[in-house]
């Protein structure tokens, strides 16, 4: 007996690749979408007043897709929201798993927070890591790239700023000899940011680092220099978002002349 057609057989066959799950957004409506995340599930995000920080995190209320987030240790004034899917977000042990420091509790050094030990004494349990949304780890910029962009706390300047972090496709704009309090998450399509030179073709002024000796004669090439550093690729600046959608990925799609029908 012949055995039915078979998506893993048939994509082992033409040794294609089923396009991610991912890749098919679900539309979130608030705040009838319910999400899975539930009072108390601990986690790991961005503290939104310090982008570069990674906090220890509980979820301290739930309406509809939305949690308001707590940072441990600290007072509820620092609490935030963000969107069930929201890209600030990650699982219990993503940062020692990414390389990227994790700020303890308050109180805690560390080298001493350990996710277990801070379960077991809280009697919480960490979110479930299919609850988060997994994400294209497409980025062609670099920690350390260097760029021009717009702080958005002073939307005039356009300043000297370099790549300090990358998080799946999005990065992190960081003001040179600024404090962290100034940088923010872009992704590649972001209207707030240029490449190297772009003031000057524009004839616009652009912002020197601070202390720069001499920020009226700052010129890009020799800071370059002096720091060791490198531009970030013009080509790297896109228009839209990439989708992360790849040649020859297979896929169900409704035929339009059939609509009854998914091919
Ligand atoms: N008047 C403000 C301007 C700060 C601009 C910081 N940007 C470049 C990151 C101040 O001096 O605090």
């Amino acid at each position: 007996k012949r055995r039915s057609w078979s998506w893993q057989q048939y994509l082992n066959e033409q040794k294609a690749e089923a396009a991610p799950p991912t890749l098919f957004t679900q539309e979130q409506s608030f705040p009838s979408k319910r999400t899975g995340f539930k009072v108390g599930m601990k986690l790991e995000g961005i503290d939104p007043l310090h982008p570069s920080m990674f906090c220890v995190l509980t979820v301290a209320e739930v309406i509809g897709c939305r949690l308001r987030l707590h940072i441990d240790g600290y007072s509820e004034c620092y609490d935030f929201w963000v969107n069930a899917d929201s890209a600030d977000i990650k699982p219990a042990g993503w940062c020692k798993e990414h390389n990227h420091k994790l700020h303890p509790p308050k109180g805690q050094s560390e080298t001493e927070f350990d996710w277990q030990d801070h379960l077991q004494s809280s009697g919480y349990h960490a979110a479930p890591p299919s609850l988060f949304i997994c994400r294209s780890t497409d980025c062609e910029f670099q920690v350390g790239m260097k760029l021009e962009a717009v702080d958005k706390k002073n939307p005039g300047l356009v300043c000297v700023a370099s790549v300090a972090d990358v998080i799946d496709n999005r990065f992190l704009v960081h003001f040179d000899n600024w404090d962290d309090t100034y940088d923010y998450w872009c992704d590649s399509s972001s209207p707030y940011i240029h490449p190297v030179g772009w003031c000057e073709e524009q004839g616009r002024p652009l912002t020197a680092p601070q202390g720069h000796p001499s920020p009226e004669n700052f010129v890009w090439e020799d800071y370059l220099q002096e720091t060791g550093s490198t531009a970030a690729p013009s080509l790297a600046f896109t228009l839209k978002a990439p989708h992360g959608f790849q040649l020859n990925h297979r896929l169900e799609a409704v035929d339009r002349r059939n609509p009854m029908l998914i091919r």
